[in-house]
């Protein structure tokens, strides 16, 4: 097989090149963030001054930024350039309190395009491909951060936005759609579509590469989709304080993602001692921008847990692969004193051939001790099966996830489509326990 690259030069620099590099960019990152009001103020307050970094090691001595710190200087605060300069902003929606808000210049913009046309590269996409984005524009950055990308490849892209499955379906149909990009919990429901139009997407389109991304799911999700439209799956990482998407992607390999190193300094952390952890252990990933100038992030505090892959890639890229994200450090729920992470529970659903797309994990009081609420939605050939057979299959899942999480669920099955959708990302978990 013949490596191709986007960007030979920067995705298969040596490790001591690659550090130089990001040496250097750091240093120049740490010099505009001080233009900012918020690192102005910290950096002269801690005496950290441009240029200090003299090994990439040091980043360890700089303080982390969180979410709160977004929040607390929203919106003009991170700002390291005149508004001038800057041509565009996204926004998280952030239901309560501040949004979080992240400006870019032009060159941010180029950038991060060619961050995506080099993600979706190392995928497999090409130019020859037909390229629909099933994902809502506007504020969310899988829509323009994708669109962009995509030009900058130069494959046709079908900017087709979020929903409305019978036009995806036609879109994909008319225009000979071959790779598109949407979140997976989405896929369960287009899916569900197609058979209800009595299509197969295996047969009735040409598609053959899917990205997802944009929402945790498990290997087990991945290899469904897979099945479902007959085509290979790619994970597709990334947060809108990191851009968006286009931070890091799986190869053709299939085996991590990798995070372009040259863009991003990388580093996971015990959350609890926030010590770095070692390469191959999980833990908090903490990220810090190399290549942006409107707004540049030190050490960024992702929330999101997974680990640094140990070895190196087949496809000979030399930026690190982490694995698939395991859910945010703020996911994790606490249930009969055990510690459960809704990607574990979907683990276990998404092996069991007769569940459905989706599922619900309700947190409730119930008779003064609170208990796991599971829904499941079962496939609708099985659902209007005999009672014997869904009892028989509600102890199985009763049992598996007792086996996994080590709490015991009530397990609810459900009809396909039951379970009320979100627009954008899936909903997984409700809390509705009385505290105390
Ligand atoms: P928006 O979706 O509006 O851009 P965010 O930027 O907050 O909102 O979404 C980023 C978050 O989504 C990440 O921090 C991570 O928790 C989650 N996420 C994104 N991509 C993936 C992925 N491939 N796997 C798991 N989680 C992901
Ligand atoms: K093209
Ligand atoms: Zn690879």
């Amino acid at each position: 097989m013949t490596l191709e690259f986007w960007q030979e030069e920067f995705e298969t620099l040596e490790k001591k090149d690659l550090q130089q590099l990001q040496l250097e960019r750091l240093n120049k990152t740490i010099e505009s963030a001080c233009r900012s009001l918020f690192y102005g103020e910290l950096y002269s307050k801690k005496k950290i001054k441009p240029g200090v970094i003299k090994d990439i090691s040091q980043i360890t001595e700089l303080p982390f930024t969180t979410k709160q710190d977004l929040r607390d200087n929203f919106p003009y605060g991170f700002l390291s350039l005149p508004k001038k300069d800057i041509i565009r902003l996204h926004s998280s929606s952030g239901t309560t309190g501040n949004p979080t808000v992240i400006f870019h210049n032009r060159h941010d913009l180029d950038s991060w395009a060619n961050l995506m046309a080099r993600s979706l590269f190392c995928a497999g996409v090409r130019d020859t491909d037909v390229f629909q984005n099933i994902c809502g524009y506007g504020l969310f950055t899988g829509g323009l951060g994708f669109q962009y990308g995509i030009e900058t490849l130069g494959a046709l892209s079908i900017p087709a936005g979020a929903g409305n499955s019978l036009r995806q379906i036609k879109l994909m149909r008319d225009y000979g759609t071959t790779a598109a990009h949407a979140i997976p919990s989405y896929l369960g429901r287009l899916y569900e579509v197609f058979e209800a139009e009595g299509l197969d997407p295996k047969k009735d389109t040409q598609l053959k590469t899917l990205v997802i991304g944009a929402e945790p799911h498990t290997d087990a999700q991945r290899k469904r989709i897979e099945e479902m439209y007959g085509v290979r799956a790619f994970n597709s990482f990334g947060l809108s304080e990191m851009n968006g998407p286009g931070v890091a992607f799986e190869c053709t390999h299939q085996n991590g993602l990798h995070i372009w190193e040259d863009s991003y300094l990388v580093e996971i952390i015990d959350p609890e001692t926030l010590q770095p952890v070692p390469d191959g252990e999980y833990g908090e990933l903490v990220m810090t921008t190399l290549d942006r100038e409107a707004m540049p992030l030190i050490r960024y505090r992702t929330r999101d847990i997974t680990r640094i892959i140990p070895g190196e890639c087949e496809c000979g890229r030399t930026h690190r692969r982490i694995d698939r994200i395991t859910g945010r450090s703020d996911d994790m729920f606490i249930i009969k004193g055990c510690n459960v992470f809704p990607m574990q529970i979907e683990g276990v659903l998404m092996k069991i051939p007769e569940v459905g797309s989706d599922y619900m994990i309700n947190l409730e009081t119930m008779n003064g001790a609170d208990e796991m609420v599971v829904e499941v939605e079962v496939k609708s050939d099985w659902f209007r099966g005999d009672i014997k057979r869904l009892d028989s299959l509600s102890k199985t899942i009763t049992r598996q996830i007792r086996d996994e999480v080590l709490a015991k669920p009530i397990v609810k099955l459900v009809e396909a489509g039951s379970i009320p959708k979100s627009e954008g990302k899936a909903i997984r978990v409700t809390d509705n326990r009385k505290n105390g």
